[in-house]
């Protein structure tokens, strides 16, 4: 959505020597909200097959572009699965973190603050 600007309200009329009047305006524009990126960390146990579904699942991506996250994890040691607002990104995390637990991998999921 667009930052839309934010008039505040107009100063009193300030009487100068002369009686003219100086009214101010000065736009105020919102700071967009920070956002977080969800990154997935490699591990020597997790099999490949369960992350490929934990990207497709809860980062709502198809099977291909899953993999290939999947892979650049497993080469790089790290990479990113989406960005969103915070709640949300620690939504997804605890979602991850709850999966892996519940199958018995010991994958890591973390929210990273981006900018
Ligand atoms: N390195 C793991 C393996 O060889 C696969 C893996 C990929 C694990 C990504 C975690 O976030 C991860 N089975």
């Amino acid at each position: 959505m667009a930052n839309k600007p934010v008039k505040p309200p107009v100063a009193p009329p300030q009487s100068g020597s002369d009686d003219s009047v100086v009214l101010e305006r000065r736009t105020q524009r919102v700071q967009p909200p920070q956002m977080y990126q969800v990154v997935l960390l490699n591990d020597d146990f997790t099999p490949m097959e369960f992350v490929v579904q934990v990207i497709q699942e809860f980062f709502s991506k198809d099977r291909e572009t899953a993999t290939q996250i999947m892979l650049k994890i497993h080469l790089e040691g790290k990479g990113v699965c989406g960005i969103y607002s915070r709640d949300v990104a620690n939504t997804k995390v605890d979602q991850v973190l709850q999966a892996s637990r519940q199958a018995g991998h010991p994958l890591q999921c973390a929210s990273e603050p981006i900018e």
